[in-house]
């Protein structure tokens, strides 16, 4: 059977345009007959209706062709983030396995069937999938990336209760700059637009440069913190944007107040994640609340328990893939975020911190148990404990405090530790180093990462 969302992706007039990619306009015809000839290729290598296919593509028109030659398959799509590398990737081939690793570093998948662009073939492919449409991995807590599956009715209801609570509609027109391996570029920016029947200009990276005359805008907080000069000096060309939306990482409320005073529009902070993709939100109209991210999407249940955000509606998965994990869901069925929240006195959410191991760089999840993995292998190390320290522009980067065992120099140690880092894509990369003679712990030994940033790096 065919889902509503594949549906309405057909029925959008044929001319209308769907992309501007590099100064050229795309159809919804065309980005049909794209999918379908793209479908027609991936069938030539042996792709079947259900098979998994790693993704991993910088924002393009091509990535777009091989996320549209899977969904007119029914292939499932497995993005995986550009900047990663050999290390990062192999427990989420080991997990996804694929039929088709579609990448420009193929040494990053010894062993696997890949294909370094996508090709065209004969059209194929009915867009009747209406199940599973996407695997997506997110840093764990424990260091292994975990496959959350994502299924259209997901996307499709979440999508709806943002098109209501934004007043969005087919005449929007968004600069997509968000990669388009996270929840955040793919399912609210590409897919709200392929749904809705919006214009997107798709760009292959953010830069704080003169905006497109798009009418919406869709970022992280270091979007705005980079570009905020730009809207100081030229608050002029920010005028077309009906909607600047922040979210993947808290907005603080002295950047909210600064674009606001530069650009006269507030941005609106929404709350999500991989899991469950939008939870909360501020309004179109109404009050949005600078430090809160919102009430709750339609659809959405959201409660808070010692603390803890818990969230359970039609917008949440339903479990990790392939092992699940008995802890992330409550008894009656609330998944545990892991963030820390509260309610103000308007009934918006804020989000105070977070209750999980998580460092956030730029809008993007780091594992410090994962940091730390790869640094415990240097030789020199005795133990190693990661955490966030506060950034000015990514928010916060990853700070790594390191016992040494003695048997090299301190400088020699840090040398061969900034080169392991480099099997770590960049974001993850610790940005500061410490030499201590113990970590923090508790009476049973646990780091207590907690701990670092107050006891190790307040200097
Ligand atoms: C850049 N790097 C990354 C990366 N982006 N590493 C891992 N993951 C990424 N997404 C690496 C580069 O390869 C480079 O490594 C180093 O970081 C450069 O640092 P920089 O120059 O400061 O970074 P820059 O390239 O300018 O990118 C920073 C950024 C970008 C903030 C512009 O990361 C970005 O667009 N972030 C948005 C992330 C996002 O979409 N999050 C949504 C998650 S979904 P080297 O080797 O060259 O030094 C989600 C749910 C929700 O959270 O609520 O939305
Ligand atoms: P991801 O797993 O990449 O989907 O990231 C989800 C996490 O990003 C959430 O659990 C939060 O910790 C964080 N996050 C997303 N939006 C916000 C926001 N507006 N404010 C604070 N944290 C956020």
């Amino acid at each position: 059977m065919r889902h509503e969302f594949l549906q309405a992706f057909l029925d959008h007039p044929a001319e209308r345009v769907a992309l501007t990619w590099e100064g050229v306009d795309y159809s919804f015809g065309a980005l049909r007959e794209m999918g379908e000839r793209a479908a027609g290729w991936l069938r030539i290598r042996n792709v079947e209706p259900g098979d998994r296919v790693c993704i991993q593509l910088e924002n393009s028109v091509e990535l777009l062709a091989a996320h549209l030659g899977c969904m007119a398959l029914g292939a499932i799509r497995v993005p995986l983030n550009a900047h990663y590398k050999a290390a990062e990737v192999a427990p989420i081939i080991e997990d996804s396995k694929p039929q088709l690793v579609i990448t420009k570093t193929p040494r990053l998948f010894k062993g696997q069937p890949i294909a370094t662009e996508v090709g065209y073939a004969q059209r194929q492919g009915d867009w009747s999938e209406d199940g599973a449409t996407a695997l997506l991995f997110t840093s764990g807590t424990t260091g292994r990336p975990k496959g959350v599956p994502q299924t259209w009715d997901m996307w499709t209801s979440n999508l709806r209760a943002l098109e209501r609570r934004w007043q969005l509609g087919a005449d929007d027109h968004l600069w997509l700059t968000l990669p388009l391996f996270h929840t955040h570029g793919l399912v609210l920016g590409l897919h709200g637009c392929l749904l809705r029947g919006a214009r997107c200009t798709l760009s292959s990276r953010f830069d704080p440069v003169e905006p497109p005359a798009a009418t919406h805008f869709y970022g992280v907080p270091t979007y705005y913190r980079r570009w905020l000069p730009l809207m100081q000096a030229r608050p002029e060309l920010f005028a077309g944007f009906k909607l600047m939306v922040s979210g993947s990482d808290g907005l603080p409320a002295e950047l909210s107040d600064a674009v606001f005073g530069a650009i006269g529009q507030r941005l609106l902070e929404r709350y999500g994640m991989t899991e469950t993709v939008m939870i909360a939100s501020n309004p179109f109209e109404g009050e949005r609340r600078a430090g809160t991210v919102g009430t709750p999407l339609d659809g959405t249940e959201v409660r808070i328990v010692d603390g803890e955000v818990q969230v359970r509606g039609e917008s949440v998965f339903g479990g990790y893939w392939p092992l699940g994990d008995d802890k992330a869901f409550t008894a009656d069925g609330f998944f545990r975020t892991g963030d820390a929240g509260d309610w103000d006195d308007k009934g918006y959410l804020r989000i105070v911190g977070r209750k999980k191991d998580l460092v956030i760089v730029g809008g993007v999840n780091v594992s410090p148990a994962e940091v730390e993995r790869v640094l415990s292998t240097v030789p020199g190390v005795a133990e190693v404990g990661c955490c966030g320290l506060p950034d000015t522009d990514l928010n916060e980067v990853v700070a790594a405090a390191v016992v040494p065992d003695g048997s090299v120099s301190e400088s020699a140690l840090r040398a061969a530790l900034e080169a392991r880092a480099q099997d770590l894509s960049g974001l993850k990369r610790p940005r500061r180093y410490a030499f201590v003679e113990a970590l923090p712990k508790n009476a049973l030994g646990k780091l207590q990462r907690g701990r670092l940033p107050g006891e190790v790096f307040q200097h």
